[in-house]
C-alpha cells in the first residue's frame, strides 16, 4: 500500500480520513504521516519530528533511532507514541493537525519498545508495549507484552506494570495494539520475529488489562513456510475502512530469487482485508499483491524540500540551499562521503523493484552525485567532479570503481535498478544496480558499473530500513537540477 522503506505501520481513522505512521530509524525528519480517504492512495502530509531535540536520532547507531510508532486520536488531539531507542526512550507527541507541527514530546519512563495507546471510558490512558531489556547484561531479553497506565500530560507512570498475554509462544512478542470492539477488549500482537517467521495473533478479554484469552485460530496471518510473493508479514494494526469493511495494515517484504531471495526495498507497508466472525474473533486474509501502474515523478529541486525528503541523522533542510543559484539546489560538502555517519545527503525512498533516477549535476567546484544506500557501509554511487564521472560500489571491506572523462560543465547522472530474467533453478539475484551518465555526444546513457543488488537488501544488510537514494556532496559546492524518477514493479 505504501511501497519502499515503511515498516511498522500504524493507522487511525478520524471521520472519513485515515492517517498512517511508520518507523524511520536513523533518518530525519522522523515518522512520516501519510493521509488517505480510500485506504488505497496515500499522500505524505508531514512528519512528527521536524525540529532539533524531538528525538535522539542525530547520534543514533544504524538501525536504532525511531522504532514502531502508534498513531491514535482522542477529543480532537492526535497522538503518536514511539520508542526513540538511542535517545529519549518512550515518547508521546501530540498535534491538533496531523500535518504538524507536533509537540516537543513527553517521555514515559518504561523499559520496552512498540508502545500502544488506548483509553477506557473513564479516560484512563493505557500504554501497552513489548517488554525488552534495553541495557545491562540481559540487553535484548524479551519479557513479553506489558502494560502501564500513564498521565499523558506529564508522562508519569501511574501504578505498577502488568504482564499481559504474550502471544502463542513465537519468539519476540511485540507490536501490541489494544482495541475495544463489541463487548470485548482485543490485544493484537506480532510474534515470530520480523523476518520469515513473522505473524499476527490476537487475544480478547473483558477489560483493557485482561485477563486475555488466546484466539483458537492464531496466527491470524503469516507468510511463514509459504511461497507467497509478500513475506515477513506481521506487525499489524486494525482499522475500519471507508466502506465499513475492516482492514489490517502490516509490514511485509517482496523478496526476489528462486532458491534464496533478497528484498531490495526493505520492509514496506501492506494492507489486507479482515472481518469479525459471528463468535467475536477476527479473521485476516493473507496478503496479496495487486498490480500497480508504472510510476514517475520529477522534482525540479528549485524550492525547499517537501516532507518526503529524508537525510541520515540530519534533516534535508539543514543542508538544502536554493539561494546561490536560482533554479538549482546547492549542497556544500563537509569532506566526507556516503560512508559518513552524517553525510551531506538528501534522499527519498526507493519504491519500485525496477526504477531509474536521473539528475543534472554541476560539479565544476566540488565533488558529488547520486547515491543509493542501505547504511554507511553499503552504498552505490555515481559521482561527478570537474570533467570526470566515477561509479562506485561500496560493501564492507570492498570497493569497486570505474571512471570516465566527460566534458567540463553539467552532466546528467543515472542510477537505476533492473531485474534480470531468471537464470534457472539456482537463481538468487534480487536485481542489478547500474550507475552511469548520459553521454553528451548522443544523449544516451553510458553504464560505468553494474553491480549485484543483493548487497543492498534487507537480508544482506541485516537492516530494519530499506533503500534510500538521493543527492550528495563530498567536498566543495555541487549544484543539482531536475531529479527524475521512474519506477515499475516488473
Ligand atoms: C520493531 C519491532 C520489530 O520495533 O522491529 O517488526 C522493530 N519487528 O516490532 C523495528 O522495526
Amino acid at each position: 500500500m505504501i511501497p519502499g522503506f515503511n515498516p511498522d505501520p500504524s493507522v487511525v481513522r478520524v471521520g472519513d480520513d485515515f492517517y498512517l505512521a511508520t518507523s524511520t530509524f536513523e533518518y530525519l525528519p522522523g515518522i512520516p504521516i501519510y493521509h488517505s480517504t480510500d485506504m488505497e492512495n496515500w499522500t505524505q502530509i508531514g512528519n512528527v519530528a521536524t525540529r532539533d531535540g524531538q528525538l535522539g536520532v542525530p547520534d543514533a547507531p544504524t538501525n536504532l533511532g525511531v522504532w514502531a510508532p502508534t498513531i491514535r486520536h482522542r477529543d480532537g488531539v492526535f497522538y503518536v507514541i514511539v520508542t526513540d531507542t538511542a535517545g529519549r526512550g518512550t515518547c508521546v507527541f501530540t498535534a491538533s493537525d496531523p500535518a504538524g507541527p507536533w509537540s516537543d514530546g513527553v517521555v514515559i519512563d518504561l523499559e520496552g519498545i512498540d508502545p500502544d495507546l488506548a483509553w477506557d471510558d473513564a479516560g484512563t490512558a493505557y500504554v501497552t508495549y513489548s517488554g525488552l531489556v534495553l541495557s545491562g547484561p540481559d540487553i535484548g531479553a524479551h519479557r513479553g507484552i506489558e502494560q502501564v497506565t500513564v498521565d499523558l500530560d506529564t508522562g508519569a507512570v501511574l501504578g505498577a506494570k502488568r504482564s499481559l498475554w504474550s502471544g502463542d509462544g513465537g519468539m519476540f512478542p511485540e507490536a501490541p495494539h489494544l482495541y475495544r470492539h463489541g463487548g470485548f477488549w482485543y490485544l493484537l500482537v506480532a510474534e515470530g520475529g520480523t523476518e520469515r517467521g513473522h505473524s499476527v495473533s490476537i487475544a480478547r478479554g473483558g477489560a483493557p488489562d485482561g485477563p486475555f484469552t488466546s484466539c483458537p485460530s492464531n496466527p491470524l496471518v503469516t507468510a511463514r513456510g509459504t511461497a507467497r510473493p509478500v513475506q515477513c508479514t506481521g506487525h499489524g494494526d486494525l482499522v475500519e475502512g471507508p466502506d465499513g469493511r475492516w482492514v489490517v495494515v502490516l509490514l511485509g517484504t517482496r523478496p526476489r530469487g528462486m532458491v534464496r531471495s533478497f528484498s531490495a526495498l526493505g520492509r514496506e507497508t501492506f494492507a489486507t482485508p479482515a472481518r469479525w466472525t459471528s463468535d467475536g474473533w477476527l479473521e485476516i486474509d493473507p496478503v496479496e499483491l495487486s498490480p500497480r501502474a508504472a510510476f514517475g515523478w520529477e522534482a525540479p529541486l528549485d524550492a525547499a524540500p517537501g516532507p518526503e525528503w529524508i537525510g541520515v541523522r540530519r534533516r534535508p533542510d539543514q543542508v538544502w540551499d536554493n539561494s546561490p543559484r536560482p533554479g538549482w539546489l546547492t549542497l556544500r560538502g563537509q569532506d566526507e562521503g556516503m560512508g559518513a555517519l552524517r553525510p551531506v545527503f538528501v534522499g527519498r525512498r526507493q519504491q519500485h523493484q525496477t526504477c531509474e533516477a536521473r539528475v543534472v549535476v554541476d560539479a565544476a567546484v566540488g565533488v558529488g552525485g547520486l547515491a543509493v544506500r542501505y547504511d554507511e557501509g553499503l552504498h552505490y554511487e555515481v559521482e561527478a567532479s570537474d570533467g570526470v564521472v566515477t561509479a562506485r560500489a561500496v560493501i564492507p571491506g570492498f570497493t569497486r570503481e570505474a571512471s570516465a572523462r566527460v566534458p567540463s560543465g553539467a552532466v546528467e547522472l543515472v542510477l537505476g535498478s533492473r531485474v534480470p530474467p531468471a537464470e534457472g533453478l539456482g537463481h538468487v539475484s534480487s536485481d542489478l544496480v547500474y550507475l552511469g551518465y548520459v553521454s553528451p555526444d548522443d544523449g544516451q546513457p553510458r553504464v560505468l558499473l553494474e553491480v549485484d543488488g543483493r548487497y543492498l537488501s534487507n537480508e544482506t544488510a541485516g537492516s530494519f530500513t530499506g533503500r534510500v537514494f538521493g543527492l550528495y556532496t563530498v567536498s566543495g559546492r555541487v549544484d543539482f537540477q531536475r531529479l527524475k524518477y521512474t519506477g515499475s514493479n516488473q
